[in-house]
């Protein structure tokens, strides 16, 4: 039963993974399965970087390539995205909804770290995200990237800055030192972390999802920040 989801907060569920990994689509069905539980209005899902904004406009024009900006500048900006996300977010669960992030700080560690640029330590990557909400739970929907290059081979995969399969078998092993895995903690708290073999049918990484999500007590856990 889906009984232990009924906090008198709202859950904050943070999905990740790699470009293509499936994450717009499972938010999705997430979406429409706990909205059925809970009822309408009480899920929501929010994309990050949120495009829609100022900040997001800058981060736009940069992964078209429409614009260059230092590594340390772009970092700082989609930082600063999710920090204008912060106050909705916690209003949202305040009011008990429980919000899907489509990406997070993971993200935003993972990304640049795989750079590989000296200046930019795992620390420096994390310290603008420091004070953030922590999320209850972090899904990790891992793709091995030669296998999505097959999968999207006809698709757009390639149109932005990051989608280069050289690149994203890089930011697949950042997010393993950030969530962790079953031998190594995680450099970061993000909650209940759950990794996912994305490679499977959608059907059964939806099945997958919702046993972690189901099985999820809060209780009456008051939200933490990422320190
Ligand atoms: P998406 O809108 O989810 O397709 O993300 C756009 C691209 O930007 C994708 O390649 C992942 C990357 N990305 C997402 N969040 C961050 C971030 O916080 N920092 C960096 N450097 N890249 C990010
Ligand atoms: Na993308
Ligand atoms: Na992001």
């Amino acid at each position: 039963t889906a009984e232990n989801l009924k906090s008198s907060r709202g859950l904050l569920v943070v999905f990740e993974g790699l470009d293509r990994a499936g994450k717009t689509t499972q938010c999705q069905l997430l979406y429409e399965k706990l909205t059925k539980k809970l009822g309408a209005g009480r899920v929501r899902v929010q994309k990050v970087p949120d495009r829609s904004t100022q900040i997001g406009h800058a981060i736009n024009a940069y992964l078209v390539s429409q614009t260059h900006l230092p590594d340390q500048a772009i970092h700082l900006l989609f930082s600063a995205n999710r920090w204008e996300l912060r106050e909705s977010i916690l209003s949202s669960l305040a009011a008990g909804q429980t919000v899907i992030l489509d990406r997070y700080v993971p993200s935003g560690v993972a990304y640049s770290l795989a750079k590989g640029i000296p200046d930019m330590s795992l620390e420096w990557c994390l310290a603008p995200d420091r004070g953030l909400p922590q999320p209850d739970v972090t899904i990790f929907l891992d793709v091995d990237p030669e296998n999505v290059k097959l999968q999207t081979a006809r698709a757009d995969f390639g149109r932005e800055r990051y989608e280069v399969s050289e690149f994203q078998a890089k930011v697949r092993e950042s997010f393993k030192t950030i969530l962790g895995d079953d031998d190594h903690p995680g450099a970061l708290r993000m909650g209940k972390v759950v990794t996912i073999d994305a490679s499977q049918e959608l059907d059964a990484v939806a099945t997958c999802i919702w046993d972690a999500i189901k099985t999820l007590d809060i209780g009456d856990k008051e939200m933490e920040v990422i320190q």
